[in-house]
């Protein structure tokens, strides 16, 4: 009875009463559910029932299909009016929002909205009210089309979340001018460290189909502000830069050119040497050099737009300039005058590090770029992992940050998930990315956060670059586990806009996501605020890194210590009798010299460094007395039990939405909330026993004793766990 009043309702308002399809999660953050609230559909209603997009283009058509779908999805099809022209075009009476550059659209041709315009560059929009008044149409205005493709989404995305555009007027401009996701696909559909299906590139059948869903990535990328796309992995491979691929390469640039995306390749430094037979593929020879110069111009005449390459030299096995005694930037400063009259750009990756160099792994990327600072060209952006080593659940930021103040750094980040859980963990990652942006280099200046050295406002230099190696595949919900979602859209959004929080952002994902409901919105954003840190606790506390399994990384393995020594777990936890952790001072690799004075000074004391950083910089015995006045093994194992409590409370948190969130996204997540509590037991149980092997002390008495069996875990084989490097 009830269902069939609703029913009856929604036939009169000409909403539909539940969603046609399933929540599947395909719709992301742009599901445009139907208002339901009176007032707040009101309100939407005033804004998009008439709507003016002047101009024409694939750029504008792509608004006004945005418009049209949100409408229609807000308030019922048929409510949404919207015309192309010019304001006279709509009748009967006044538009509710008015969209267009000054070049197309009279309305925001005054002298005021020019003004606001200023400075905003091509991507950057203004919002406010006509003559800024309270009752004129809703204006959006930019200097090109695509910023008011950013405003169209900012409007939706306020809509969505509030009912109402918030603050106005407004002027935005992102904070970092590339903003790009790093796919690790590979031409076959495997996604290295992917853990949400295979690759959503359909290479085989491009460029003949385009898959509906490349749009929809590029609408979704769009709709947080990314702006470009490297589609293939950085452990290359050259036969993308083959005609047949290049064809289908510009099949994609096609469908993303609208939506203000540029695409990119991985290149593959010996590929003069794989495709073309070349004997060489030294930087500095000639045949060399007219090679790329020449399949660059063949790679711009099919991608007019075409972004620039992502290379991974001499790091794991990849080929590059070193094979020729010449520098990363004699190979960078190479491939970048080959896309240079074009308008491309070079990132060239800084994650290198050799097993042949006696040099802790933490030092090596300093050690070779720093002296190579000042020689890059313009276009070159030397892009550089959040941290030194590699991803890990915390890391303290890159010392490469601040350090090479003639050369434009771009920051790294994994949104896949691949030491924090993979598939089947919820980790919101945006307090991790902010930990690093926010972090204070102390180069040239105090102030000067990882964030501002990136942007450029404390170095000078225009090319800014944040790129996020994706977590997207092929599965239904593109992301794997339904939260993984938040963290493309927290990236997105960070790198739009640099200073937002990440309670701000999880916020705005939620209700965009989920809805409304102050008991949904409220219960979700603790349980993700709160992950990030229960993920740090279970697996590696008071800054351990490196402990995960051989090749797959999933799961626990501090016992690892055959093989390539940089990548055992004992080289990094160097737990023994005396106690654990990697001396990083100047009594061990000290590393901490790379850092500014101030902070070598700070984290040199054991007394003075941040505690959620100890292990990473100190060898310290198990005795050693913590903030808390526990010993270091007592803290060790209040801290691993912590993190599984933590797991299990998000479960438990979680199941108190039952009925409160669809029975679909329920219990998928609450099924994956109960593999994340077990495996942060079997994180805990495992480390906790193998460690306690070194330190000879008994749990306290405080914790959840640790069950398991050691010798269990060490013989768990995960051959074919999702994500895995086949030749490693
Ligand atoms: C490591 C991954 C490896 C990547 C490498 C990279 O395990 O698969 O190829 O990073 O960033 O974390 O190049």
């Amino acid at each position: 009875m009830k269902r069939a009043i609703i029913h009856l309702l929604a036939t009169l308002l000409m909403i539909p009463a539940w969603p046609v399809h399933a929540e599947d999660g395909y719709d992301l953050w742009l599901r445009y559910a139907p208002v339901t609230d009176q007032t707040r559909r009101e309100a939407v209603g005033r804004i998009l029932r008439e709507v003016v997009v002047a101009g024409g283009g694939p750029t504008m058509e792509a608004i006004r299909e945005e418009l049209q779908r949100a409408g229609q999805g807000m308030l019922g099809a048929g409510l949404v009016h919207i015309v192309q022209g010019e304001i006279e075009d709509v009748s009967p009476g006044k538009p509710g929002l008015v969209i267009g550059t000054p070049g197309q659209c009279e309305l925001v041709n005054g002298k005021a909205i020019r003004e606001a315009l200023e400075g905003l560059g091509k991507e950057g929009y203004y919002m406010g009210r006509e003559g800024n008044g309270r009752h004129g149409p809703l204006v959006i205005a930019a200097n090109e089309p695509v910023g008011l493709l950013y405003g169209t989404f900012h409007l939706l995305r306020e809509l969505q979340a509030h009912g109402e555009p918030r603050e106005l007027p407004l002027r935005a401009s992102p904070d970092f001018k590339y903003r790009l996701l790093n796919h690790w696909d590979n031409l076959d559909r495997t996604v290295e460290r992917g853990y949400a299906g295979f690759s959503i590139w359909d290479w085989h059948r491009l460029p003949g189909y385009i898959h509906p869903r490349y749009r929809d990535y590029a609408r979704a990328n769009a709709s947080v502000g990314i702006n470009g796309s490297v589609v293939t992995n950085v452990n290359a491979n050259a036969l993308v830069l083959t005609p047949a691929y290049i064809e289908k390469v510009a099949a994609l640039a096609g469908v993303f050119r609208p939506y203000g995306i540029r695409i990119y390749l991985t290149a593959r430094f010996s590929a003069p040497m794989e495709l073309d037979g070349l004997d060489t593929a030294d930087p500095l020879d000639p045949g060399v050099r007219s090679w790329w110069k020449e399949k660059a111009d063949e790679i711009y005449a099919a991608i007019p737009d075409f972004g620039g390459f992502l290379v991974k030299a001499n790091s794991e096995g990849q080929p590059g300039p070193q094979q020729y005694g010449r520098s990363h930037a004699d190979g960078a400063n190479m491939l970048a005058g080959a896309v240079a009259s074009h308008g491309g750009i070079v990132m060239w990756r800084a994650f290198v590090y050799s097993a042949d160099i006696q040099v802790d792994r933490a030092k090596q990327a300093y050690d070779e770029f720093v002296p190579l600072d000042g020689q890059f060209r313009e276009n070159v952006v030397i892009q550089v992992k959040n941290g030194a080593i590699d991803f890990q659940p915390r890391e303290p930021f890159h010392p490469l940050f601040g350090s090479m103040p003639g050369t434009a750094l771009a920051l790294e980040l994994q949104i896949t998930q691949e030491y924090l859980g993979q598939g089947t963990s919820l980790a919101y990652l945006a307090p991790l990315f902010k930990e690093c942006l926010d972090s204070d280099t102390y180069k040239p200046v105090p102030g000067s956060t990882v964030a501002r050295v990136v942007d450029g406002s404390s170095g000078g230099h225009d090319l800014s670059l944040l790129a996020g190696v994706s977590n997207i595949g092929n599965d239904r919900n593109w992301t794997g586990h339904p939260f993984g979602q938040a963290n493309w859209y927290a990236f997105g959004r960070l790198g739009w806009d640099h200073g937002l929080a990440p309670e701000e952002i999880a916020d705005e994902w939620i209700r965009l996501t989920f809805g409304h409901d102050p008991g949904v919105t409220g219960t979700v954003k603790e349980i993700m605020l709160a992950s990030r840190e229960a993920v740090v606790e279970y697996m590696t506390p008071l800054g351990l890194h490196h402990i995960m399994g051989w090749n797959h990384h999933y799961g626990p393995a501090p016992w690892i210590d055959q093989g390539r020594p940089d990548w055992t777990s004992v080289y990094y936890h160097r737990a023994d009798t005396a106690g654990i952790g990697f001396d990083r001072t100047v009594s061990g690799s000290n590393a901490l010299e790379q850092y500014a004075p101030e902070i070598n000074r700070m984290w040199s004391d054991p007394e003075t460094i941040p505690e959620k950083c100890l292990l990473w910089f100190h060898h310290l015995s198990w005795d050693h007395r913590m903030k808390s006045g526990n010993t270091l093994w007592d803290e060790l194992c209040a801290r691993y039990d912590r993190g599984v409590k933590k797991a299990r409370w998000m479960r438990d948190r979680w199941k108190g939405l039952e009925g409160a969130v669809d029975h679909e996204r329920y219990t998928g997540v609450l099924s994956l909330l109960e593999i994340q509590a077990e495996e942060a037991a079997w994180w805990r149980n495992a480390c906790l026993r193998y460690f306690q092997q070194y330190s000879r002390r008994p749990f306290p008495a405080s914790i959840e004793p640790p069950g398991g069996d050691l010798e269990e875990y060490r013989n768990l084989r995960f051959p074919y766990a999702p994500g895995i490097r086949p030749e490693w």
